[in-house]
């Protein structure tokens, strides 16, 4: 027998609904593997809107961009699956159970989820986090850090960065690359001896490129994330063994039971949580959970959500299992705007976000911005025919 879904609605899921929407970002984020967003910096995503009998609407976002490039789910999959199984597997059910008769698209699942999980909050009258920290005590405010991009040189580089840190953020993380790594990072060392850096390769090297990663050993970075391969654990671990800087893992994570392995065999010391590549908030709690009772520091990771998810994302980062600074920046480094009401700004005194504390996400859509956005999805889906 499988075990129970952990969360019942009072009232059945009556209404799903799903948005693709195209949203221009403010300024586009350029990995090892290209970028989220079309040239035009369009970001692509899923909305999803769950509606229980009682009335109570929540909402989740799905993560998957246009191309399978960070993982292999793209906006249309997301669609496929969640129309075509997913969805209709929920209707009149008053949990998402049914979910487990299905394997993989993690990040629609994720979509789902958080939409079920929101409803039931606004069902409950508590805001997502309560419902998430089942009762234990949480952040109000969370630490938060900014992703920069591979600029086009060094001197674009340390402007972006000293702009973030006059703006407020104490944690900052360069997106590297092969011939994008020694140099630049010892060149933002230079300039700021004792600021929190970290570096992202997104799965760019290998263990032939152990003299380059070593190199970075000097630089007193606070992790290194995701060098290796994106579904590897055990090359990683031949990695770890020869780095001083932990390594955190993004990519080959999808489970807990991929934590517990990354811990046996030292692959790395460090967890990105993305519920989104996790397949929802079931597996992201067992993954705070387990951090929590093993020591592992955890942090909650970004994909350039919209204030949708980014809500989802700062209740779980309200968690006390979650130890370092996140990857959820202001609405500003976004969107502008953004599709909500309300605009998540930085604390800059101390580098944090506010937690929402209304019921559900604790944020409004703005249902004229979110037609425009599923318009601009139409056309541009339509201009790549
Ligand atoms: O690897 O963490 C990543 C964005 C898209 C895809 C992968 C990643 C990212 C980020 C963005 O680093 C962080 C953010 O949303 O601010
Ligand atoms: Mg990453």
């Amino acid at each position: 027998m499988p075990e129970a879904y952990p969360l019942r609605a009072e009232a059945p899921i009556t209404h799903v609904r799903v948005h693709p929407i195209a949203m221009p970002l403010v300024e586009a984020l350029l990995t090892s593997f290209g970028s989220e967003a079309r040239q035009d910096a369009l970001r692509a995503a899923v909305l999803v809107e769950l509606e229980l009998a009682s009335g109570a609407i929540g909402w989740g976002e799905c993560v998957a961009s246009w191309a399978p490039r960070y993982s292999y789910e793209t906006v249309e999959t997301a669609l496929h699956v969640l129309r075509d199984f997913f969805i209709p597997a929920v209707l009149g059910e008053h949990d998402l159970g049914k979910l487990r008769a299905f394997r993989g698209h993690p990040m629609a699942r994720m979509a789902l989820e958080a939409a079920f999980w929101s409803a039931i909050a606004v069902e409950r009258g508590l805001p997502l986090g309560d419902l998430l920290s089942q009762g234990a005590p949480r952040k109000e405010r969370v630490a938060v850090g900014v992703s920069i991009g591979i600029q086009p040189s060094i001197d674009a580089t340390l402007a972006i960065i000293e702009k973030r840190l006059q703006e407020g953020y104490r944690r900052i993380k360069l997106k590297i690359k092969p011939n994008w790594d020694v140099e630049v990072l010892r060149a933002v060392r230079r300039a700021y001896p004792n600021i929190a850096l970290m570096a992202d390769a997104n799965s760019a090297y290998t263990l032939a490129d152990v003299p380059t990663l070593k190199q970075l050993d000097e630089l007193n970075l606070l992790m290194i994330e995701q060098p290796l391969g994106y579904l590897d654990l055990y090359q990683h671990s031949k990695l770890q063994a020869q780095l001083q800087t932990p390594i955190c893992l993004d990519e080959s994570i999808h489970n807990a039971d991929d934590v517990r392995l990354m811990l046996h065999i030292g692959a790395g010391k460090i967890v990105n949580l993305k519920p989104g590549r996790v397949g929802g908030l079931i597996e992201a709690l067992k993954i705070h959970e387990l951090c929590r009772s093993e020591g592992v520091p955890l942090w909650i990771g970004g994909m350039l959500e919209t204030g949708v998810g980014r809500a989802a994302n700062l209740a779980l980062a309200s968690l006390t299992g979650v130890t370092l600074p996140s990857d959820i920046s202001a609405t500003n480094r976004y969107y502008d705007p953004d599709l909500t009401e309300e605009t998540f700004t930085l604390n800059a005194e101390d580098s944090t976000i506010s937690v929402p504390k209304g019921v559900g996400l604790g944020v409004t859509v703005n249902r004229a911005r979110l037609a425009e956005a599923e318009v601009a999805y139409h056309k541009a889906v339509a201009a790549m025919e």
